[in-house]
Parts: C-alpha cells; structure tokens; sequence
C-alpha cells in the first residue's frame, strides 16, 4: 500500500528513501484509514485539537482563562511509565543488565509484529518527523514517530522540534531513530471510538543495538511521547555510552550570583521529585536569579576547552500538575496561563479552567479526571498524583536565552537528589569526581505515582536513571567514572548531593524547600568559588548550620541542624543496602567504587 495515495491528501513531503520504505512498511502491516505527514503547523495543532475535542478525548479550556487549551483524560489504567512493561531488546541479554526487563530482538519483534498487524485499522496514522536538541546542532539528533494517537502527535508538537522544518534538514539520507507507537485499539468499520483508546497489554520496548523504538498499548506520555524517555535516555544513553558522551534525567539552571557571576548547574532528580520546581525556582535570597534551560533531561559532551557542555534535547515541560501554584513554582504557573497547553488527568472547573491538588483552597465544584462531579468532601483527589501539564518551553518567563544553542552551557555543578525521609543530609559535595559518582550511583528514594506500583518505597535509583538506562547499569557506571579519568579535574563539573525531603521524628519536613532551595545553591556557588566552609564528614563535605545564608527564613537552628545532619548509625544501615546493591552488577560494576564503599565504611568507624 502506498502511503502517499492512501493517505488522500499530499504526497509524502520526502524523498527520503529509508524513511518511506518503512512507512510503506508499517503502513502495510497496520493497515490505517488513512496517513498523514504531520508538518508542525499551526494550522495542524488546529486540525487535531479540533478534530479530538470532537471526538470526546480533549475537552477545549475556557480561551479567556487558557487559550488554546485542553483537558484530556485518560483510560484510569493508563497513567503512568509502566516499567514492568518496558524492555530493553539488546542482542546480548548482559547487554541490558540487571535493571532492565530483556527479550531477545527477534522474539520481541515478532511478538509485537502479530500485535501490530492492522492494529491501526479505522484510524489515521501519523507520520512525525522530529529533532531531538536544536535542529542546526553538528550531529542533529532525528528521530521519527508514527503513531495511531492524534493526542500524541499533538504532545509531540509541544515537546520536540518537528515537522516540515525537521524533514528538510534530514534530506534524502539522515539517520533516524524509528519509533512506532500504537494505542493497540483497531477500529471495526462503523464502530465507536472511546474516549481515550488504549490496551491492556503494553510494551515498551527498545532495541538499542539497531536504535529503535517500538510501543504498543499505552497512550500515556512517558510510553507515548517516544521522543522523551525511549529516545533521549534509553536509546541516547547507548549512542552516548558509544560516542562518549552522556545521556541524563538532568534539568539545567542558570545561576546568577549579585556578583553577576554565572554558572550553569544540571541536577538529577528522580520523577515527581521536583526537577521543574528547581529548574524554574525563584531564589528567596536577594540578587540571585536563576533562569531555567530544561526540566527533564540533559545530553552533556564535552567542549573543546575540556568543559562539559548540556543542551536539553526537548522543546516543552511535561510536568507534574499536583503540587504546583503560585507559591511553589510561580513560573510554571506563568508559562501555563499563556495557554497552549495540554493538560491530562487534572480536575475541570465549571468555568473552564483547569484544577489540582496544591493550588489553594478547591472550588465548591469541579469535574475530577475520572469524569465525575467533586467536591471538596468528595474524599479523594480530584486529580491524579501524576496528572501532568504539557507547554512549550518558550512560554518560560525565566527562559534563558541560551537554551536553544547548540553548542550547550558550561556545568559548573551536578547536583543528584532523591526523596528520602532519613540518613540523607540537606547537602554534601563530594571529595572529587570519583566520589560524586558513588554519590550518583548509590542515589536512593521513595517511588512516586509517576510509574505504576507501590509509592513510598526506598529503591535504588543511579542517577535517577534506573527506569531510563539502555543498557547494563553497570557499564553505565563504568561509563561515568571513565569520563573523568580523561578530563581535566579542575574542569570537571563539582558533584553534590541534596536531599529536599528529610523529615523530623514527627514526620514534618525539616527543611522548606522550594524557592528556599536557593539558599542551598548559594552554598553550593560559593563552594565553586571557594568562598564557603564544609565539615568534612564520613558522606561528604557538609555545610555548618551556620554556612546556610538563612536571612529571613523562619526556620529553627535545630532543623536545620537536623537536616543537614549525618547519623553514622543511620547511614551503618545504608552500607550493607549498598553492597547488596552493587554486587549485582558483578564484574561489571568499576572496583573503584568499590574501594569508595570500603573507604565510606571506613570513616563511619
Ligand atoms: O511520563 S514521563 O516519563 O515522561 C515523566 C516522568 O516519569 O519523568
Ligand atoms: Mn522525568
């Protein structure tokens, strides 16, 4: 079947020979009602918004309060990354290691060929060409989805650069990732769609060795939006692992100090733990300003002058909505009121705006994200832990100019963050660079609604790369401590650790967090600059109580104390957690992490 005559509108806008076979391809073997090349226009967000506010899946927003807006929701069963679902398909099952789910390329390939054959019967399927990181980057990163999900191809327009702009640059023989994605919902001829199609058997699978991307069964955005998580970590941890370079679940902060002294910090955090909180944080302390350059993920390399350089391959926020108002993340609120925005699985207002948890008092009525009136005594939240909100970046107030340079920012610092109620002090920078990556890989925190399965539980979580690595975890590692063995240490970016979350014996946060985060950034510059004092500690170098600016902050000496505390016989339990850890990984796992561990056990004595 040819894509183009059964598509009934244009021809296929390429000649790129690679790129039409497979839509041939996959046209053939899913057999939709028709095709489209999605060409990125205003005018196509229009179309589909239009035709999926017709169709029941987006409802329009009110235009005076979120123009060009929409509210979705989601089958109740697809609202989260479903990691058990989610494979990483090496040739080599070593390959994918411990923390990934494995099946072989072939068996996975055709286990998903049976289910994609004419799964997309009675839908359009849409051809998305996209670039992950600026399109006039030295090696821009392509990637091209096709997709049954016109909410997809919607998102996707927020969240990557793509379109007609894309397939120009590609010409006729880019390189490109593949990535398939179906709902998995075939239409009979004459039946109803439903408001948010999907199937209860998901996969999520990768194959890093021919660098694809194939999904099926989930329309939720981290199994969805096969740009993000498939594409800029799981399949670019691969590429960075073999062009040397790395992959991260990273923001990028620009900080700017009343000195006016610049630095640009990256900080991985696990999901739901507050990354575009910190990436737009409006500093508490007078003169400092932060500008945001990405929320999610960062791809750093390198730069000729031996720094180590991010840009963050995405174009939108795909952000947690719970939580999130004017006195958590002012910002946000700011780039979401210009509108553009989709929103899914948060509560409606009966004036058409959007609602969650953490935005103050509730309206005496809303519609929940099941569909249902609610009230404030209804009992449960009227939106889902993981309702999200999708917008351009560029409607950022706090955009710094630099975000869409090819070439990246300089990393003066890398932060790495969990949730963790216990043992983790506020703040500790490692000895060296070695030392930061024990930090990273031994980084631990409390699940989050953000994938499918129990919340609150402490898991291991490298990097906050554990559900994101393509590859052996271990290797990944190596990968890490390599890097710094051919770099100039003085250029390296400094590693540090935070921990916003640790609690007192009465279960209250001791520390604020927020736009009070800030404070600990000082530290953190000033550390960079050598200006401020660390208590060396069996963790890390710890600031004294007093080497926190807390000027204006109400908060007790004593919790603050509490926080940044290190308890040796909280962190005795940790040890053996983080031998248990790290023995998986076998021969794989760099001894000198090892020898980190031994020394850690050492100073504890
Ligand atoms: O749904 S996403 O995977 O894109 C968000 C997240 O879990 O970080
Ligand atoms: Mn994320």
């Amino acid at each position: 079947m040819d894509a183009a005559t059964t598509a009934g509108l244009s021809p296929a806008p390429t000649t790129h020979s690679r790129l039409l076979a497979w839509v041939a391809e996959v046209t053939a073997l899913t057999t939709p009602a028709r095709v489209v090349w999605c060409d990125g226009s205003d005018g196509e967000w229009q179309r589909l918004t239009g035709q999926l506010a017709d169709a029941g899946t987006l409802v329009r927003l009110n235009p005076e309060l979120k123009p060009n807006s929409f509210w979705a929701r989601t089958d109740p069963s697809d609202v989260a990354r479903v990691e058990e679902r989610t494979f990483i398909c090496s040739v080599d099952p070593d390959d994918a290691g411990p923390t990934n789910n494995w099946m072989a390329p072939e068996e996975m390939k055709q286990l998903l060929g049976e289910l994609y054959r004419g799964c997309m019967a009675g839908r359009t399927m849409y051809v998305i060409p996209f670039c992950m990181g600026p399109l006039d980057a030295a090696d821009p990163k392509f990637g091209v989805e096709i997709t049954d999900s016109a909410y997809v191809a919607a998102s996707m327009k927020i969240m990557t650069r793509m379109g007609t702009p894309v397939l120009d640059v590609m010409g006729a023989d880019a390189e490109f990732v593949p990535a398939l994605h179906s709902v998995g919902a075939p239409l009979a001829p004459g039946q109803a769609d439903v408001m948010w199609p999907c199937n209860d058997t998901k996969y999520i699978a990768h194959f890093p060795d021919t660098r694809e991307i194939w999904s099926y069964g989930s329309g939720y955005g981290g199994n969805s939006l096969l740009g993000k998580k498939c594409y800029s970590l799981r399949i670019a941890s691969v590429m960075a692992r073999d062009e040397g370079w790395l992959a991260e679940h990273m923001l990028i902060l620009k900080l700017t100090s009343p000195q006016q002294k610049v630095h640009y910090v990256a900080a991985a955090f696990p999901s739901a733990c507050g990354k575009t909180n910190l990436a737009m944080l409006e500093p508490t302390i007078g003169g400092w300003k932060v500008e945001t350059l990405g929320d999610d993920i960062a791809w750093m390399r390198f730069g000729d002058d031996g720094r180590l350089y991010a840009v963050n391959p995405e174009y939108g926020f795909f952000g947690v909505a719970p939580g999130t108002d004017d006195s958590t993340n002012p910002n946000a609120m700011r780039t979401l009121a210009q509108g553009n925005s989709l929103f899914t699985n948060v509560a409606l207002t009966d004036d058409g705006d959007v609602w969650w948890e953490g935005m103050g008092t509730p309206p005496a009525h809303l519609t929940d994200w099941h569909g249902n009136d609610w009230t404030p005594g209804s009992g449960a939240p009227s939106s889902h832990p993981n309702s999200r909100f999708c917008t351009p970046i560029s409607q950022c107030p706090i955009l710094a100019p630099e975000y869409d340079d090819p070439r990246g920012v300089p990393i003066s610092a890398i932060l790495f963050g969990g949730r963790r109620k216990t043992t983790v002090p506020l703040v500790a920078q490692s000895r060296d660079w070695i030392h930061g990556v024990f930090m990273g890989a031994t980084l631990s925190s409390e699940t989050t609604a953000a994938a499918v399965g129990q919340v609150g539980v402490v898991r291991r979580d490298p990097m906050a790369m554990l559900p994101f690595i393509g590859y052996h975890a271990g290797d990944y590692l190596a990968h890490w401590v390599d890097l710094g063995k051919d770099a100039d240490p003085d250029k390296l970016p400094k590693i540090f650790q935070v921990n916003w979350f640790r609690r007192g014996d009465d279960g209250r946060f001791l520390w604020p967090g927020y736009g009070e985060n800030s404070r600990v950034l000082k530290w953190v510059v000033e550390r960079l600059e050598g200006t401020a004092g660390a208590v060396d500690t069996p963790v890390g170098l710890v600031p004294h109580p007093a080497a926190i600016d807390t000027e204006g902050l109400d908060l007790a000496y004593a919790d603050l104390a509490a926080a940044l505390h290190v308890d040796p016989t909280e962190w005795a339990v940790e040890v053996p957690q983080i031998a248990a850890w790290f023995n998986q990984f076998g021969e794989k796992l760099p001894g000198i992490l090892w020898t980190e561990l031994d020394s850690l056990k050492e100073r504890l004595r």
